[in-house]
């Protein structure tokens, strides 16, 4: 496929064929995803993997395009300070023009380096084109801070990004070892649990399911216009995708479509919404 290896959602076949204007080749390997129904906004899917044709949130720039904060990168634990940046552009100037993506311009998410911290937050941007969120890191450490986001390149070409910065919090770190796989987590009352094996260069689907007292929940509400959002952090680089699911939920369940661009270890934030609340699950996936 175009987008070598990268997680990719079924939905984002669609959405890139209209709005990226990147041609998904055919992988014989992989099920075939439905096409996302047609009242899908474009782009309605971001993931950090479009540039490069794999993971993204490596680094401040990419195609282009650079984040720039504007404050040191050193942070007091738990305690709440103004996180401000700007995203500059090829031309040397503070993007301003963004294209909605999940009904944000911009999706802010921060992970500690050891993967046990995770959150995911959308700052207001000014006139300038400076970003600005209040940003509470809980616990010392390096956290990655990724900008995600959908800008337009030179060209006018709808470009997906995902740059980084990582912040340190001045403490005792104590690193927590990421958690073995398993197929079920449990998370403020609810369990999830996991069905799919992601393979490498071959999309599978991933599907999530959300019980209650054992019953299935079956009124989950869409959340930033989803059923669930994956966050998928690959252990090691910290490598970075945002996905999104199929439109509907399918057979009850949150249902996605991945590619793991490599073997290893990765980190799944799946967020989901009940009765106005958004929750998380993460899970750890080994791929083989
Ligand atoms: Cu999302």
């Amino acid at each position: 496929m175009a987008l070598k290896g990268p997680f990719v959602a079924a939905g984002l076949v669609a959405a890139l064929l209209l709005g990226f204007g990147i041609a998904r080749a055919t992988d014989t390997t992989s099920a075939s995803p439905a096409p996302a129904p047609a009242t899908t906004a474009i782009p309605s899917h971001s993931h950090g993997g479009a540039v490069t044709g794999d993971l993204g949130g490596f680094s401040l720039s990419a195609g282009g395009f650079t984040l720039v904060p504007a404050q040191p990168l050193t942070m007091p634990a738990a305690a709440q300070q103004q996180f401000n940046f700007k995203i500059v552009g090829p031309d040397g100037k503070p993007v301003t023009k963004y294209i909605v993506n999940h009904e944000k311009n911009l999706h802010f998410i921060a992970v500690r380096h050891d993967l046990s911290g995770f959150q995911h937050l959308h700052p207001a941007m000014a006139a300038d084109g400076t970003w600005s969120i209040p940003l509470t890191l809980p616990t010392p450490g390096v956290w990655r801070l990724y900008a995600d986001f959908v800008t337009l390149d030179p060209t006018g070409q709808q470009l997906p990004l995902a740059l980084a910065v990582d912040a340190t919090v001045a403490g005792s770190y104590a690193p927590i070892a990421v958690p073995p796989p398993s197929r079920t987590v449990e998370t403020d009352g609810f369990t999830v649990t996991l069905e799919g094996t992601p393979q490498v260069n071959a999309t599978q689907p991933l599907s999530m399911r959300v019980f209650a007292n054992g019953t299935p929940v079956t009124d989950l509400e869409r959340y930033l216009g989803a059923y669930g959002h994956l966050v998928v952090v690959r252990d090691g680089d910290l490598g970075f995708l945002h996905v999104h699911p199929e439109d509907q939920l399918v057979g009850g369940a949150v249902k996605f479509w991945l590619s793991a661009p490599s073997p290893g270890r990765y980190r799944m934030y799946f967020e989901f919404q009940k009765q106005g609340t958004v929750h998380r699950a993460e899970f750890t996936v080994d791929v083989a």
